[in-house]
């Protein structure tokens, strides 16, 4: 008899249930606020609304949902599973109705219950589970492959409290927890019985079983369980729902019966405190690692019950584990889940009792590798006593990886030059450490960077040995972004202007932009063009006048900055120039200038001093400027606060010029710089990063380049750097730094920004002061196209024209081809 499909049941009209026409939505929405919720239409907030909203979407992602484990299961796919500490997600109402396709019924739905969809859109919480660039690269990433039909799973960890909201008190930053789960998460779906244990602390025993084999035991110190909690995630214009699945800390007993009957009240819940810590709280470093012991708990955490899910799902179907690399692809996203090779390594030897050499190549060829970064500071090892004390087996585990390894690197190098000792996964020292990069390029058969500059300098630099070594691993994916959230969703004016010329295409094709340039002589077209940045320029300057009480004139050129703060990223190259635009102005009270909004915006990790002083140095500047009646409406500064997904997407379509002005060599790829550029902003920018590619699609002659190359900033370092040189040579820069030095912007005490003045004047370590005329070219050079509105228009729709390679579809398509070696599953 055939097993019956529970979507086949009889009594499951799931027509009716979750149709999508206008009348079905609006009764599916009241049902959901009456028996979700419990509540009545006159009674509701908008945040009632909105959940009820939300459960309406999310019921009809369900049945996708299903029908997709269903495809998968029967057509045996192999999988993607993407492991990262971070998923930085954003708001999910908009992008899932996006690509639902039921935006418009919705909308007509809730105006019908007098409700505007927009305002319920704000009520979300975001889900800011991921400091920046990496982790919202992990959810691009989960958008594309829904959307090309791939099988994947995201595997990470469910915070409860996401980055930091950003409050602005008296022009510093102060960190305010994040309460994204406050309210509920109508998006996802717990599932208690998806629960691992997971072994911390504790020792290992080495004994001989019944069959004289050699085994391992560990016994662990303590135990916490990983419940999975699960989001769907949704393909653009297709029935593909993958899943991104989180892990939330939890106590194995949450109460101490023992203590608790002995009357230790407190001790009774601190086994319950101490388990949950570990999916407590993001660790807020972008681009820096701090080696707490929790932040190693956290990863090993994750990787464990995500690799022990694999291997559930893998023995539904198969008998063993030998063929586990063919049913399973997982990448490494930075090192942060590097960890996985010993535990893969742990779970097929000791738990699943594969021999080392099968389990090794099993794992390794599970494996490959993402990295993000080449600033040594943000390369993570751990000490070697700190490891053995959190995950005992894994440190002889890594030994043993290590032991076969520098045996074959020994044949294979003859030790040149001591190659050997800088591959070694153990660094020597006080305490010994272990490089998990050195771990993920042992462990994986394929290495990646994340744009094409990067990837060369990572060969030639940070994993040069592991490159001459094993060459063939070694490849560029440059990144991408989602053209539905970052376009589509976030500029709907400019995605109609697009459609309506070249038709729907692009939205899952982005190269079909390059239509567009057939429009490009069409004034018509090219007034729509100016109209739409107009529009969304108003929007934003009505957002920063509620947010900042800035008044902003959105005829200026509107010049945004709005990332991490970094000194790499050079924030600070930003400011010295607005502040040399105001002693212009001072000097030459009528001076004509192009009017011009500088937007600065982004958080700073709480421990870095200098970052957070940087904000305070912008506020600073931003009072100033911004009241003095000399300057008028020529030049505005403001800072955005709380720079977060959602905002970002209020941002990008009203930007006229992207600043992405890293030092050359330092920013591995930027994915901002691809999200402004689609929204038809011009860049002024170094060649860093995926810069250096942008520039090479949408035309040298469309894009404003200054600043030295990664090679002359290796030579002029190596050769000795000064940068009182440069502020001894050029008036300008002297008088900006002298301005900010004297205490002008801080009430006349000059105390206040001399860290900041010092370190560029004695070290400069990201030579700001070598850039800055370059940079002050390039801008005159902007304001000279800002005063031919019609051809910087042109050059506006050619960045989008061409801006194609840069949807995160194309990058996750060579991922598929190149490492992955997975095709798409569609579902029915
Ligand atoms: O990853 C992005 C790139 O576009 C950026 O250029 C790069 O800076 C960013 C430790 C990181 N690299 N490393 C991190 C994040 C969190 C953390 O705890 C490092 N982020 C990047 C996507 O490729």
């Amino acid at each position: 008899m055939s097993q019956q499909n529970n979507l086949d049941h009889p009594k499951l009209d799931l027509h009716s249930r979750t149709g999508t026409n206008a009348d079905t939505l609006q009764r599916a929405i009241l049902d959901n606020l009456f028996y979700i919720q419990g509540r009545f239409p006159d009674v509701a907030t908008p945040h009632d609304w909105y959940q009820a909203v939300a459960y309406t979407v999310r019921d009809r992602q369900l049945h996708r949902w299903v029908k997709t484990a269903q495809t998968y299961k029967k057509q045996k796919s192999r999988s993607v599973c993407y492991l990262s500490a971070e998923f930085l997600i954003g708001p999910m109402l908009g992008s899932n109705l996006v690509n639902l396709g039921i935006e418009d019924e919705v909308r007509e739905a809730l105006s019908a219950l007098g409700q505007d969809l927009d305002v319920l859109l704000e009520q979300e919480p975001e889900p800011g589970l991921g400091n920046g660039g990496l982790g919202r690269l992990a959810a691009c990433y989960m958008d594309s492959l829904a959307t090309l039909e791939i099988p994947a799973i995201g595997y990470g960890i469910r915070y409860e409290f996401g980055i930091f909201h950003q409050r602005i008190e008296n022009g510093w930053q102060k960190e305010i927890s994040d309460q994204w789960l406050h309210l509920g998460n109508p998006w996802e779906v717990p599932r208690p019985l998806l629960t691992f244990r997971v072994n911390l602390g504790g020792h290992t025993e080495h004994y001989t079983d019944d069959h004289g084999n050699h085994r391992v035991r560990w016994e662990p110190e303590r135990v916490v369980l990983g419940v999975a909690h699960d989001t769907p995630i949704i393909g653009y214009g297709v029935n593909n729902t993958n899943l991104l699945r989180l892990w939330k800390a939890e106590a194995e007993q949450s109460f101490d019966f023992e203590a608790f009957n002995t009357g230790d009240y407190y001790a009774a819940v601190e086994e319950k405190v101490k388990s949950e810590t570990i999916s407590k709280v993001l660790y807020p470093n972008d681009e820096a690692i701090s080696g707490k012991t929790l932040r190693l708990e956290q990863q090993y955490f994750f990787v464990s019950c995500s690799l022990r899910d694999m291997i559930r799902i893998h023995l539904q179907q198969e008998p063993d584990l030998s063929n586990f690399h063919e049913k399973f692809a997982a990448q490494l996203n930075d090192t942060h889940p590097a960890i996985a090779v010993a535990e893969l390594m742990r779970l097929l030897v000791d738990e699943h009792h594969m021999d080392w050499n099968p389990a090794w190549s099993v794992a390794s060829r599970t494996f490959s590798y993402t990295n993000h970064t080449l600033l040594p500071e943000a390369l993570e090892t751990w000490s070697l006593p700190l490891l053995q004390q959190v995950l005992p087996r894994h440190v002889e585990i890594i030994y043993e990886i290590n032991m076969r390894f520098m045996d074959q690197v020994r044949v294979l190098t003859h030790d040149v030059c001591g190659a050997v000792t800088r591959l070694s996964i153990i660094e020597e020292g006080e305490p010994k450490r272990v490089r998990m990069a050195n771990l993920a390029c042992v462990g994986s058969h394929a290495i990646n960077g994340v744009a094409a500059l990067h990837t060369e300098l990572l060969k030639k630099t940070t994993l040069n040995d592991f490159h001459n070594l094993w060459p063939e691993k070694f490849l560029n994916v440059t990144n991408g972004v989602t053209p539905r959230r970052f376009l589509l969703l976030s500029n709907p004016k400019q995605s109609k202007l697009i459609s309506d010329r070249i038709g729907e295409g692009w939205i899952t094709d982005l190269e079909k932009l390059r239509g567009l340039e057939a429009h490009l002589d069409d004034a018509g077209f090219r007034e729509d063009w100016r109209r739409v940045k107009r529009e969304n320029k108003e929007a934003l300057a009505k957002l920063l006048k509620e947010r900042t009480y800035v008044d902003v004139d959105p005829q200026s050129l509107f010049s945004v900055q709005a990332k991490r703060i970094h000194e790499y990223k050079r924030q600070h190259l930003h400011l010295l120039y607005v502040v040399t635009l105001y002693n212009r102005i001072i000097n030459n009270p009528n001076l004509s200038m192009a009017p011009r909004v500088h937007i600065l915006g982004g958080k700073a990790a709480p421990g870095y001093a200098m970052a957070k002083l940087f904000i305070k140095l912008a506020h600073a500047v931003g009072e100033m400027v911004n009241r003095d009646q000399m300057v008028g409406d020529r030049l505005k500064l403001v800072f955005f606060p709380n720079f977060n997904v959602k905002n970002a997407q209020r941002i990008y379509p009203a930007a006229d010029l992207s600043e992405q002005i890293s030092t050359a060599g330092f920013e591995a790829s930027g994915t901002g710089n691809m999200k402004f550029s689609m929204n038809g902003a011009l860049t002024i920018g170094t060649l860093d990063g995926a810069n250096v590619e942008i520039r090479e699609v949408v035309g040298d002659e469309n894009f404003f380049l200054f600043g030295m190359t990664a090679e002359e900033v290796v030579h002029l370092k190596t050769n000795g750097y000064h940068p009182r040189h440069y502020y001894d040579g050029n008036a300008e820069l002297r008088a900006a730094m002298d301005l900010i030095a004297s205490g002008y912007f801080s009430h006349g005490e000059a105390d206040v920004f001399k860290p900041l003045i010092d370190n560029l004047l004695e070290h400069d370590p990201f030579m700001v002061l070598a850039d800055y005329e370059a940079y002050c070219h390039a801008q005159s050079q902007v304001d000279d196209l800002w005063a031919q509105p019609d051809l910087w228009t042109r050059k506006s729709i050619l960045n989008v024209a061409r801006i194609g390679k840069f949807s995160s579809d194309r990058a996750i398509r060579e991922y598929c081809e190149k490492i992955w070696k997975v095709q798409p599953t569609p579902v029915d």
